[in-house]
């Protein structure tokens, strides 16, 4: 018989490192760069697993047109005090200050790497260490030319690593707790998706670091444009699923993002509020933020705030649509006609070429819509849509994994237990879209906080140095497990003569559509304007059920729907984590991003607190409770925090 690797008998490659990191993107290569530093003489052995390849992976895959956490010599308390009021209050204000007083450095190293940051005139050629003062977009926003940001970002990782110690096109399908306690980890799986190989690693500690969750809830965009997504469609949950799986701690997972965005390329809209000061209007071309003003006051932190929270951007944009005020516009030729107004014919030539350019960088799509439609944005306005709801830890939300945080911030004692970064399983670490509770650390911020997560995890490490990973579960089983989309597919492919339709097996691609449905229908997603209630959210919880069960019967005729398939069932996992946490929370926090209508109100008194849960990965039950919330940053001191 021949034993060489075939679809349905993958060949097993096990290895054993001290510290493995699952993910390849802004914080794994922050990790990654920052674990070198520090390795040399420890002996130590890391090793870097990506499910694409690092150079173009994650979020910053097309690259970026601003930089949105960058204190330049601000206050790290007043970035705190930024995060906190755009997520409605409940944020570890110890976390984001962490990531605050690191961040700079990572910004500075993605300067001297090769990334070109806009400069003040008079300041050009000037690096940012040697004081040169960057193009400001907003309060915490730089412009850059960033088309080969993750490139840049990714080299400088991979040159620390070496590429012997790089594992690039594997994914990740679950974690494996220690074989002698539960609370921690000792080795992860997964398989590759060009060869037919499976990958089992041994570890002392782990980043999982794998980003946010997207294709969790039916798209706005449909036919051609399925697909079209704005965080990145690769990005599927597997953070959160697999840390529940392995019994960490979740946090805030009924948050979501819901991110205004020029319709249908879903183009980013920050550069055009911030950089080229334009205004959003209603189809009568009147600002909804002044018009609307006064509904602010009914919400926290009661019209205090210099920058109401980005949900409470959304409910005012909404709010013009529900009453038949639709479209809105990014209204780009009156911000375009003033900024002009002082410029040479030249300049302005400039000025456009950088309205394009911020598509360019980050959003090719939105410029293929601009062509396409024959928009001018001199000429004329792009339509803006609120679009269907992302999971993330990084950008504006702040859903993610409950972990250990800096010790001399006068945080409460319980919200740090030894190794910073460490989430509430022993081993295993996170960064980026993975933290929860700190949201808007961006690419700059998920990088800082991979490097924060390294010192960590080498500590752990050596701590550890003498104790041997041995897993729960044995190597032939977890295999078993990883390829039963494809024995699945090789059992029953025969039964019918169209193998897309069988009674025995469902497609990846169905699976995800009837996911998409429900999360859409019954969990607040755009079909009902971000609605829901207990009764709905029942509904949601006995069809999430079901789809669970059916999850394990789906089919994988290939490596790429082996990947599908997998992919979907983190996307599952946390997408019902989502849906408890929502249904456990009784009010509606993030007004814009979702309503509960039966509880169509923000209730300080008894929900000004962090939700949290676990899952029992054995029982398929989840727990969720309330854990207090303390203000570390709310009044300004002279000392900054
Ligand atoms: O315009 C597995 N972001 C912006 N940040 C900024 O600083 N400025 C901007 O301009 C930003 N904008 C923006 C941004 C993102 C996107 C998509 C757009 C616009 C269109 C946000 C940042 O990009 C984001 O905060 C960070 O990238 C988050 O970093 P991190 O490391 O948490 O996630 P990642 O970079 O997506 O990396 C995830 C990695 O995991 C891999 N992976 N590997 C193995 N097994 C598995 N199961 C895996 N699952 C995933 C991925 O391949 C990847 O390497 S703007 O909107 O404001
Ligand atoms: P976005 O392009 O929407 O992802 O936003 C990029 C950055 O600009 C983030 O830091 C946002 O918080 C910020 N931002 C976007 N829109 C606004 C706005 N209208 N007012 C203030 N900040 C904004």
């Amino acid at each position: 018989m021949s034993t060489e690797a075939t679809f349905g008998n993958p060949q097993v490659i096990e290895e054993e490192v001290d510290i493995l990191v699952i993910g390849g993107g802004m914080a794994a290569c922050g990790c990654s760069f920052e674990l070198m530093r520090w390795i040399e003489g420890t002996g130590l052995k890391v090793k870097l697993v990506d499910k694409a390849a690092m150079d173009r992976s994650g979020a910053v895959a097309q690259g970026l047109s601003a930089i949105n956490t960058y204190m330049g010599g601000q206050d790290p308390a007043d970035y705190a005090r930024m995060v906190a009021n755009d997520l409605m209050g409940i944020t570890r204000d110890d976390l984001a200050y962490d990531v605050g007083r690191h961040v700079d450095d990572s910004v500075h190293l993605f300067e001297e790497w090769g990334l070109p940051i806009w400069k003040q005139p008079g300041d050009e050629g000037k690096s940012l260490k040697d004081g040169g003062k960057p193009v400001r977009s907003g309060k915490w926003q730089i412009m850059i030319n960033g088309e080969s940001y993750k490139v840049i970002v990714a080299e400088a990782a991979k040159k620390a690593l070496g590429m012997a110690n790089i594992q690039e096109r594997v994914f990740i399908v679950k974690l494996v707790n220690d074989k002698n306690d539960p609370t921690r980890v000792a080795g992860a799986v997964g398989f590759s998706v060009r060869e037919h190989k499976v990958y089992v690693y041994k570890f002392k500690a782990c980043l999982l670091a794998a980003g946010g969750a997207v294709n969790i809830f039916r798209p706005r965009s449909v036919g051609e444009g399925t697909g079209r997504a704005w965080y990145p469609v690769w990005n599927a949950g597997s953070t959160y699923a697999m840390a529940a799986e392995a019994g960490a701690e979740l946090t805030m997972m009924e948050n979501r993002f819901v991110p205004a965005r020029f319709k249908d390329g879903y183009g980013p809209v920050g550069a055009w509020f911030l950089l080229f000061k334009a205004k959003a209007v209603n189809a009568f071309g009147e600002s909804y933020m002044d018009k609307n003003k006064e509904m602010l006051k009914q919400y926290p932190p009661y019209g205090l705030a210099a920058v109401p929270a980005s949900c409470l951007r959304n409910h005012l944009m909404m709010h013009e649509m529900k009453e038949g005020r639709g479209p809105i516009y990014m209204d780009t030729p009156t911000a375009l006609a003033k900024l002009a107004e002082t410029m040479t014919p030249k300049e302005i030539k400039h000025l456009e070429a950088e309205a394009w350019e911020d598509f360019l960088d980050m959003c090719i799509g939105q410029a293929g819509v601009w062509a396409g439609e024959n928009i001018e944005p001199e000429k004329k306005a792009s339509e803006l849509m609120p679009t269907e709801p992302y999971l993330l830890g990084s950008h504006s939300g702040c859903c993610g994994i409950w972990v250990s945080g800096p010790e001399d911030l006068g945080a409460p004692k319980e919200w740090s237990w030894g190794y910073r970064s460490m989430t509430t399983i022993k081993g295993l670490f996170t960064a980026g879209d993975g933290v929860g509770a700190s949201g808007h650390k961006f690419s700059s911020g998920s990088h800082a906080e991979g490097r924060i997560a390294a010192k960590g995890m080498i500590k752990f490490a050596l701590d550890n140095k003498s104790w041997k990973p041995e897993l729960d579960t044995p190597v032939n089983e977890l295999v078993e497990e990883i390829y039963r989309p494809v024995r699945t597919y090789l059992t029953h492919k025969d039964y019918t003569t169209a193998i897309d339709i069988n009674p025995n097996y469902i497609t990846p691609k169905m699976l995800q559509f009837r996911l998409q449905k429900i999360m859409d229908e019954y969990c607040a997603g755009v079909a009902t304007w971000y609605q829901t209630n207990a009764k709905m959210l029942s509904v949601c919880e006995e069809k999430l059920e079901m789809l669970k069960e059916d999850a394990l019967k789906m089919r994988a005729k290939d490596l790429h729907e082996l990947l599908r398939a997998w992919e979907n069932y983190h996307r599952v996992l946390t997408a019902e984590a989502h849906m408890k946490h929502i249904q456990f929370r009784e009010e509606s926090r993030y007004p814009g991003f979702y309503y509960r209508m039966d509880f169509n109100l923000i209730d300080e008194k008894n929900w000004k607190c962090f939700v949290n849960s676990t899952y029992d990965r054995k029982a398929k039950k989840w727990k969720v409770f309330k854990k207090t919330h303390v203000d570390l940053v709310s009044k300004p001191t002279a000392s900054g925090h």
